[in-house]
């Protein structure tokens, strides 16, 4: 590509980490009610990078009254004045995108190549996106009146939005929440995960500089008593979740006997589905894109390869070969395709799942390729002669390890991809259109890629079947997720 030329680090003096960090509540960076902090290193160096207030329940308290407060002017303005806003604050990430893209990568781990090239482009485009829907709800179909004014439908936001969100896509899945709540006329408290606040915190700022109303967005780093506490808030009226199935089955659980609607994106496991016909390098990058971008800690990751037989073999050599080229390392190097684990805990639930798949004979082969010694990391790993019984295809690893299966006919190659818990996205390679459009109807999965994996633009919407949860972000369908009509 055009950056290939690039090979030198991307400084990371380009962003100003602060040696310490408030809650942001009400328009204002405040200590924690009980003074408490926590560190967030960064998992390629385990350097740490600050320290932020941490978020209890007394503090979901006061940014939930502060969102419930905002929330009356707020929801008045036309939206024509809700999309300037978001207009800014659209136009101040691409400003600051190169500073939000070290941010992102020092707290996260990934490679600066994805959040300069992938994250960021996208969370602008969410906010450009939904700040082009805040001034037409009460046309294309989400409000109507008869001529005589007498009947119709009239859309309403929700109120406040309690917001909670995982650590491996920090800015993009804050944008995924935020954009779509605001362009409704919602206010929101969101909590981002505890091992990547800073990128949020760094949004709030922002949202200062772009003259948002205070009260309107309120951040509350924290771990997962505080999103119980969001959750549980008696103020809060739409809770919207993306991470494990745990957690969403237990806000479920929470929420039941109450008003409050929710949203919930969770787990996955992918089969991305490759038939004898599909052009074998074309196919071999995207099963790579499919699995180990981000360290394939993806929900809706290709962590099923399911491959037709007859081309097994071949796929598997140049996979093989391809995987052997992927550059492990420093995740500012321009370079750099594999990046750093998130965590400690993430690297321990990575490594305890490759070696029960060892344990029940799967075969296990990993890219040849040096470790640093400090920091959070885990090779490009594949398992073949993995059938359906074995924890490696079923369970959801969220690492970059890759579980090979084959199939025989593409009827075969449904019933495969559709024995899953979960139902989140599959991917399909073949030269054929019909058969393209055949497997795909069959598919029970919020989102088939055909030829392609990975793709994401804000148009589409995004969300699962099964286990992987329940109610779709992004497109028009993410907005009706945030109003009563
Ligand atoms: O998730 P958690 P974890 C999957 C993936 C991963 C596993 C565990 O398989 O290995 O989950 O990751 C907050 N009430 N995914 O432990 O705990 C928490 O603070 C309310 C898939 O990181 O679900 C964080 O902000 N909130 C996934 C967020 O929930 C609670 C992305 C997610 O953390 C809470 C992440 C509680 N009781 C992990 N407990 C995806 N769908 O992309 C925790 N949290």
């Amino acid at each position: 590509s055009a950056f290939d030329y690039a090979p030198a680090p991307e400084s990371r003096s380009v962003v100003d980490i602060a040696p310490s960090y408030g809650l942001f509540i009400d328009g204002e960076f405040t200590e924690a009610a009980d003074g408490t902090v926590f560190k967030t290193v960064s998992p390629s160096t385990e350097e740490v990078l600050s320290e932020v207030a941490r978020a209890g329940a007394e503090d979901v308290d006061r940014a939930v009254k502060a969102a419930r407060k905002a929330f009356e002017k707020w929801s008045a303005l036309p939206g024509s004045e809700r999309a300037k806003y978001l207009f800014r604050i659209a136009r101040i990430i691409q400003e600051r995108s190169r500073e939000l893209a070290v941010l992102e990568t020092l707290d996260n781990g990934k490679p600066i190549k994805e959040t300069r090239d992938a994250d960021l482009p996208l969370v602008a485009a969410h906010f450009f996106y939904y700040a082009g829907w805040a001034d037409k709800l009460d046309h294309a179909g989400f409000g109507r009146r008869t001529t005589d004014g007498r009947a119709g439908a009239d859309p309403r936001p929700l109120g406040v939005a309690g917001q909670i969100i995982p650590w491996n896509f920090p800015l993009l899945m804050l944008a995924w929440k935020i954009a779509p709540a605001l362009a409704t006329g919602n206010t929101v408290v969101l909590k981002p995960a505890e091992t990547t606040p800073l990128s949020a915190l760094f949004f709030a700022d922002i949202c200062r500089q772009a003259g948002l109303p205070k009260g309107v967005v309120n951040i509350l780093p924290g771990y997962g008593d505080a999103g119980s506490a969001l959750v549980e808030h008696p103020d809060v009226n739409k809770v919207a979740f993306t991470g494990s199935t745990a957690v969403g089955k237990a806000i479920a659980r929470q929420i039941a006997g109450t008003d409050k609607r929710a949203t919930l994106e969770l787990g996955g496991k992918g089969a991305n589905i490759v038939f004898d016909d599909a052009p074998i390098d074309q196919a071999v990058e995207g099963i790579v894109t499919g699995i180990f971008f981000n360290q394939g800690q993806v929900c809706c990751a290709g962590s099923r390869l399911l491959v037709q037989e007859s081309v097994h073999d071949e796929v598997l050599h140049a996979l093989k070969r391809r995987l052997s080229t992927l550059r492990l390392g420093d995740p500012l190097d321009k370079n750099t395709d594999i990046g750093a684990i998130n965590s400690a805990e993430q690297l321990a639930r990575i490594s305890a799942l490759v070696q029960t798949g060892e344990a029940e004979g799967a075969e296990r082969w990993s890219a040849p390729c040096e470790l640093p010694s400090t920091g959070y990391w885990f090779a490009p790993t594949l398992f073949t002669g993995v059938t359906q019984a074995h924890t490696v295809a079923r369970d959801e690893i969220f690492g970059p390890v890759l579980s090979v299966l084959t199939f025989r006919t593409p009827d075969e190659a449904v019933a495969k991809a559709n024995n899953s818990q979960y139902g989140l996205s599959a991917g399909i390679w073949t030269e054929k259109g019909s058969r393209i459009l055949a497997v795909a109807n069959k598919l029970r999965a919020g989102v088939v890629w055909a030829n392609t994996f990975n793709k994401f633009d804000p148009t589409s919407p995004f969300g699962g079947y099964k286990e992987s949860g329940y109610g779709r972000e992004g497109g028009r369908h993410g907005l009706e997720a945030y109003l009563d009509v």
